[in-house]
């Protein structure tokens, strides 16, 4: 994995290890604002405690937890900073490349059964969620987050599976958020507690970040990252490679968070003409989708390579990224151009 900081854990995914459907738990990109434990906690002193406007609080053990219907869902999780480096204007935060994307088959149980067995009040609109990793930097601020309770009742999960393992500690062990489609700063690890309640929650990581705004503007005036926008990666070939003339696969992924993928398109000459890519691999909900264009490159010379998706409600990926102060949701299709040579 290529690692951006140690403490905290900052790690994107290899790019060859999106070329697959599933990405290995191993590569798996690692985002942490803080410092996450040495050791998986013992299973029997875990509580998940439910509390804030609800009927009945609940203190659930790891148990009671099993205890509840199972599901398994496909879900492409994405770091809402994924590609700030390749935006032309610069932006701070981590530097990530393509790699701050994966997917994988979460196991767990529905948000919304624990809701409804702790019975919701009239007023309850929001769901905030806490996790037990510790603090870093001297403001020490906890990594608190909700989520509006539209999402937490029809498609958050919480998920004590990832690939068919038990959740890696890395990840969240024992147990995280999911809100399927969303960006990662929504979906808590090392979950401790969720609280339901009539207002988002506040704090430096509602507040300050996780925000669209420009410099200069107030942070809290910024819309909040939630949903993943249409966006597609090139996987294959890679930035600045040589090939030979022939066939030559252009491979990628596509994906758009709580939609699917209508199409791919790929262009071989800076985005002057565009042609299909075909849609590979599985198609689930909230997963990316996998395409391939096979193209016929018969002269040699310095080409530039792009692809931009579309997804099912007809949006399209923007030519450029909309920027915004801290480079969240890079989705632009020249941001992602690749420069190859093709040797004849
Ligand atoms: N408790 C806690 N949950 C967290 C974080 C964190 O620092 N602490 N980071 C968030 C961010 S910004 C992202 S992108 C995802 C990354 O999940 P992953 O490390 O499993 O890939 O976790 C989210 N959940
Ligand atoms: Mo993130």
């Amino acid at each position: 994995m290529r690692v951006m900081t140690e403490r905290p854990l900052n790690a994107e995914t290899p790019t060859a290890s999106l070329r697959s459907w599933i990405t290995d738990n191993e590569v798996f990109f690692k985002r942490n604002q803080g410092q996450f434990p040495d050791a998986p906690i013992n299973l029997s002193q875990w509580v998940l405690r439910v509390d804030g406007l609800v009927a009945k609080a609940l203190s659930l053990s790891f148990e009671d937890i099993r205890r509840l219907p199972k599901v398994e869902v496909a879900d492409t999780l994405e770091c809402s900073g994924n590609s700030r480096s390749l935006l032309k204007n610069k932006a701070s935060g981590n530097p990530w490349t393509i790699g701050g994307v994966g997917n994988a088959i979460w196991g767990g149980i529905w948000l919304k059964d624990l809701l409804e067995a702790a019975g919701l009040q009239d007023n309850a609109r929001h769901v905030g969620f806490e996790g037990f990793d510790k603090p870093m930097g001297s403001a020490g601020i906890k990594f608190i987050r909700s989520i509006p309770l539209g999402k937490a009742m029809s498609s958050t999960l919480l998920a004590y599976e990832m690939n068919g393992q038990p959740l890696p500690l890395k990840h969240g062990y024992p147990l995280r958020a999911l809100a399927l489609g969303w960006t990662g700063a929504n979906c808590v690890k090392w979950l401790s507690k969720i609280t339901v309640q009539e207002k988002s929650s506040e704090g430096f990581f509602m507040d300050k970040v996780y925000r669209v705004f420009q410099k200069g503007e107030d942070p809290k005036s910024g819309e909040v990252v939630t949903d993943i926008d249409i966006k597609s990666i090139i996987v294959e070939p890679v930035m600045d490679q040589t090939l030979s003339a022939g066939v030559v696969p252009v491979r990628g992924a596509a994906y758009a968070g709580e939609a699917g993928i209508k199409k791919v398109e790929v262009s071989v000459d800076h985005g002057a003409t565009w042609h299909p890519a075909k849609l590979i691999g599985l198609e689930q909900p909230y997963a990316w989708r996998h395409w391939e264009y096979l193209w016929q490159a018969r002269t040699g010379g310095d080409y530039t390579i792009m692809a931009r998706a579309t997804d099912a409600n007809g949006i399209r990926q923007p030519e450029t990224a909309h920027w915004n102060a801290l480079g969240y949701g890079n989705n632009g299709v020249r941001e992602h151009a690749l420069k190859i040579r093709i040797n004849a």
